[in-house]
């Protein structure tokens, strides 16, 4: 079995989906509240995977206003059926779902139909297409309220492809396997005449795991496969490079080989930044249903702290819906033209904020701003992890000039740090070597340390969501104060630390 370097998604990209197609694989993954939506991924062989486009594209329809980062657009399924991708989504409200959606199309790269609302509650919707052409969909949800047992349950209802409405009755699959916790993200697939339900269980913390069932017939009885949990990195000690693997959907090639996409995190003491990213597990069928990392029982191919890609052209996001923005090389790097919205980082709205995915633990981004252009703007180069935890390194006029100096919220609570005078062309900078944060300002030669601070304060831990950091722009100001340019951003393995590997 080669060995895979992993991530094959690096940055916070949870909740993997895949589908098939001839040689062609479509991945799709969770977005909450940043746009645009949900990222088509394409590869060949599974590993190396490239942008395409983007299921959610159009702002008018999806009520992302008013949404925390670690809500909006969850966990997508995509799929392929005669020609037709589909993918369902979950939007979540206050951390839970509150509605689900389903679009198709004929190119995964777009355009994208607007969704139509399915009436299903829960999160985690998937689809399943049977070869008797019947479409069948399940979806999580808690099941207190139904007085079960257990914490969660997977249900299930055929879905009628030609009005797209939800038909039939609606059954109860699953509970989990016994011990698990938080039942969720459920797939079927079908394999020699059975069904196999794979699951996620134990919440998407430590303790997430890959569970499974299966049935003679699509719509059960399920039985728990007795091997489950089917891939978990629970009991691997602190010590794993890869935690919290869990929320699996297999996907098979041409050959017969079979492979699934896993979610897991990289963390550094015990801390990740880098959100939930995406691994690649072989998968081997036996007469009882998948095995997942046989033989080694775990996923494999990381490698602590190196880069995965730096090379991976930027997938430019906002929060709750598009701003004003323009993109353009420059020579050096991207020249960012942000227009300016008088909305802060904190509130629930639309701010001038435009910021790609840290996607490598020791990183440096730099940017350069000519200070004559600031007027009434709060301006700068932004680590944002949500609307309670960000920190920035800002340009702003005072009564002598323009300073900088660091500012954002930790869990809520304002930061501020000292203010440095600045003038002419002023270089903002965030970099990492894992371990912290470091924002600095320089003109010319000259750099000055603006503030540090350890990387947990903006870990997932520390600041709770589902999200990893963002790195990008802010320009906070009166609509009447003009866009502003951010030359020659880089973006990369600091330069100091490149070791080579
Ligand atoms: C996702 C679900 C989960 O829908 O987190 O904890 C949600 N589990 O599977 C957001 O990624």
């Amino acid at each position: 079995m080669r060995l895979v370097p992993n991530p094959v998604l690096p940055g916070c990209h949870p909740d993997p989906s895949v589908c098939r197609v001839g040689e062609d694989y479509f991945m799709v993954t969770s977005t909450f509240a940043y746009h645009p939506g949900i990222p088509v991924h394409h590869s060949r062989d599974l590993v190396t995977w490239r942008l395409v486009g983007h299921v959610l594209t159009g702002a008018s329809w999806l009520p992302l206003d008013g949404s925390q980062v670690a809500d909006g657009v969850w966990a997508p399924t995509i799929r392929h059926h005669d020609g037709v991708f589909y993918v369902v989504f979950t939007v979540a409200r206050d951390r839970q779902g509150a509605a689900t959606y389903l679009t198709t199309a004929s190119d995964p790269a777009g355009p994208w139909q607007v969704p139509v609302p399915l009436e299903a509650d829960g999160i985690d919707p998937s689809l399943f297409f049977d070869h008797d052409g019947r479409a069948w969909f399940t979806a999580a949800r808690d099941a207190t309220a139904q007085g079960a047992t257990g914490p969660g349950e997977i249900w299930l209802r055929e879905l009628d492809l030609a009005t797209l409405e939800l038909t039939g009755p609606e059954r109860v699959l699953w509970h989990g396997a016994v011990g698990g916790a938080w039942v969720e993200a459920p797939h079927i697939y079908e394999r020699a005449g059975r069904y196999h339900l794979v699951g996620a269980e134990g919440g998407t913390e430590r303790n997430h795991a890959v569970t499974s069932a299966t049935a003679d017939h699509v719509t059960g009885p399920y039985r728990t496969d007795p091997r489950s949990p089917l891939l978990t990195h629970r009991h691997l000690g602190a010590r794993e490079p890869v935690q919290n693997v869990g929320h699996a959907d297999l996907v098979e090639t041409p050959d017969g080989e079979a492979w699934a996409l896993v979610l897991g995190v990289r963390p550094v003491a015990q801390h990740h930044t880098l959100g939930r990213e995406v691994l690649l597990v072989p998968v081997e069928w036996d007469e009882h249903g998948p095995v997942l990392a046989p033989g080694t029982g775990r996923v494999q191919g990381v490698r602590p702290g190196l880069p995965v890609t730096t090379d991976r052209p930027a997938d430019w996001l906002s929060l709750r819906g598009p701003v004003a923005a323009d993109v353009a090389a420059d020579g050096v790097g991207d020249a960012v033209t942000l227009h300016p919205r008088p909305v802060p980082l904190t509130a629930r709205e639309v701010p001038a904020f435009l910021a790609r995915r840290q996607d490598m633990h020791a990183f440096e981004l730099d940017a350069v701003v000519d200070t004559a252009l600031i007027g009434a703007h709060d301006a700068g180069v932004v680590a944002f992890q949500d609307e309670a935890t960000f920190l920035a390194a800002r340009v702003r006029r005072g009564d002598d000039g323009c300073v900088v100096r660091v500012a954002g919220r930790l869990n809520g609570e304002p930061v501020t740090g000292p203010e440095v005078p600045v003038a002419g062309d002023v270089t903002l900078r965030v970099r990492s070597d894992g371990e912290s944060y470091e924002f600095t300002c320089g003109s010319g030669s000259r750099e000055h340390v603006l503030g540090a601070f350890p990387h947990t304060v903006l870990s997932t831990e520390t600041a709770g969501g589902f999200t990893g950091v963002l790195l990008g722009f802010v320009n906070e100001a009166p609509a009447g104060a003009g866009p502003l340019t951010f030359r020659g951003v880089r973006y990369g393995v600091p330069e100091a630390a490149s070791d080579g590997a």
